[in-house]
């Protein structure tokens, strides 16, 4: 029924594009690329910085692959993730809703699949309009209904919400299990040797950080000192699954040659990849043709694995000749973090290098370099080369999407989404009028270059963003910044303005308490 739904889909948008497009008997005939809508890709990375990147001014870290797509494509100086830590990011950008509606945060390795069956997801949407999607890479939007039993069906998960195929490092690398999922499945699990874990106790016989600490690659702080596996001990503990164990230093060639094949098996169909790196996020072991990369150490080592990974699926759509009919977003899910865990030298190794670039704090913090990201656009051929200041957030992915896809969005979806296709695609100088994001304790709203930090009632809530290294912004009064001459928040005007507090305010409370889209889409 639901196959039956999508050709009639496609068949539908064939037939509008073809009912638009001027007859003209001399043009060359049209390729059957060329009829339907574009291929997208999403390329997802994990704690890449807003100055992590060649093209946003890094020196010592050679991205050539990425960098080119900013020369070739819309660079964005103001792009935005909807949060400054993974779950609540992830979550908006898939269902175009805010992550504090579904109270999302940063998930468990064990935990129910946040993003319900009923929800109607970006992966719902572009597959009604004909696209072969997949997932492939980091989750952490949890799994299943609650006990997981990871030898069994491990299901509702992303093919219960829109996504036809799903290959996935099921929470995160620091976290339990460190086993790959392909759909349902577990890879490579031996029956006899059932996996399970637990966030409470010890369970298994795999030695622990805390109890052997000497067997550790890299020293970690206690919460990422449970199981040992790969010589790294992890969030939670694991019994079992020993075949099924992931390989650190494997991940660039396994997830890029699953995104490679599934594109290769899609090329003939509209395809949509959301394709979620691990890198550069904890624990970081990239493969050995990339350590010393750089002089950072694994962190510097980790990007330009990233940026390999890149190169090599840009290179996979070239050959086959897609190119001209992709769609490239390029964003990552928060800003920066050096030690988040593990003693890796990320921190003794740095440099001179600035992973925030210009901006003040990072990953989980109310600063600019908590959400605000490196931002890329690249269409060859449609998409005209260019640096844009336009305010854009990932939240509008799903509207812009779906109407550069022709999709129909109903007032109760993506509710928080907009179409800003043409910020997007780089033609509308502005974007958002209104950027709202979350960090890890608290909510943010800018508008235009004004922005205001609400105020806490419990600061001590962010206290562990203190304890690494990173301003978190927390405070228990409100905060106001005018970006346009204080791009590094340095001077609260808050006691000066209070009008524009208690409008911004409003405004802010607003968003809270909103539950239909509101407005033209
Ligand atoms: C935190 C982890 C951190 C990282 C983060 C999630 C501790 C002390 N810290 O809880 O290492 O895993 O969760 O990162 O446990 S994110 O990018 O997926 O949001
Ligand atoms: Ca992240």
């Amino acid at each position: 029924m639901r196959h039956a739904f999508r050709l009639a889909a496609t068949l539908i948008t064939l037939a509008a594009i073809a009912a638009c497009a001027p007859v003209d008997q001399s043009a060359p005939r049209v390729t059957a690329q060329a009829d339907r809508p574009p291929n997208i890709i999403i390329f997802y990375a994990d704690d890449l910085g807003y100055g992590d990147l060649g093209s946003y001014g890094a020196e010592g870290l050679p991205t050539p692959n990425v960098d080119r797509l900013a020369r070739e494509g819309v660079r964005f100086t103001d792009g935005h993730a909807a949060a400054a830590t993974c779950t609540p990011s992830r979550y908006a950008l898939l269902t175009g809703e805010y992550g504090f509606r579904s109270k999302a945060e940063i998930l468990p390795g064990d935990a129910p699949l946040l993003i319900r069956p009923d929800k109607y997801t970006i992966a719902d949407m572009l597959s009604e309009r004909g696209y072969r999607t997949a997932v492939i890479g980091k989750w952490h939007l949890g799994l299943g209904d609650g006990a997981v039993d990871w030898n069994a069906e491990v299901k509702p998960g992303p093919l219960e919400i829109g996504f036809d195929y799903s290959f996935l490092l099921p929470a995160t690398g620091d976290r339990v299990p460190t086993a790959y999922l392909e759909n349902h499945r577990i890879v490579g699990l031996d029956p006899a040797d059932p996996l399970s874990v637990s966030y409470k106790e010890k369970i298994g016989d795999r030695p622990t950080g805390y109890e052997n600490p000497e067997l550790l690659r890299y020293k970690a702080d206690r919460q990422h000192s449970d199981t040992i596996i790969n010589g790294v001990s992890r969030i939670g503990h694991m019994k079992g699954g020993k075949s099924a164990e992931w390989v650190d230093e494997e991940f660039h060639q396994v997830f890029t040659e699953k995104a490679k094949s599934f594109i290769r098996e899609s090329k003939d169909q509209p395809f949509f990849i959301y394709f979620a790196f691990h890198d550069p996020h904890v624990p970081r072991l990239p493969a050995k043709r990339f350590q010393g990369a750089t002089t950072m150490g694994p962190r510097g080592d980790a990007i330009v694995q990233m940026d390999w990974m890149t190169g090599q699926i840009i290179a996979e759509l070239e050959r086959l000749g897609l190119d001209q009919n992709t769609l490239v977003i390029f964003s990552s899910d928060n800003g920066p973090v050096l030690n988040d865990g593990y003693e890796d030298g990320a921190v003794e190794l740095l440099g001179n290098h600035k992973p925030a670039g210009p901006l003040r704090g990072g990953k989980y913090s109310a600063f600019e370099a908590g959400a605000r990201v490196p931002t890329i656009a690249w269409w060859p051929g449609r998409i005209a080369p260019g640096t844009s200041n336009a305010v854009v957030s990932q939240v509008d992915l799903f509207a812009s999407l779906a109407s550069l896809t022709g999709a129909k969005l109903r007032p109760d979806v993506a509710i928080d989404s907009r179409n800003q296709l043409g910020a997007w695609l780089g033609s509308d100088p502005m974007g958002r009028d209104l950027l709202f994001k979350e960090w890890v304790a608290g909510l943010v709203l800018r508008e235009r270059d004004l922005k205001f930090i609400a105020p806490l009632r419990n600061p001590d809530q962010a206290a562990f963003v203190a304890g690494k290294g990173i301003e978190s912004g927390a405070s228990n009064t409100a905060q106001l910044y005018d970006l346009s001459r204080d791009i590094g928040e340095t001077r609260n005007l808050a006691r000066d303005r209070p009008e524009d507090v208690s409008r911004m305010r409003a405004l802010l409370n607003a968003i809270v308490s909103r539950t239909r889209f509101e407005g033209e889409r």
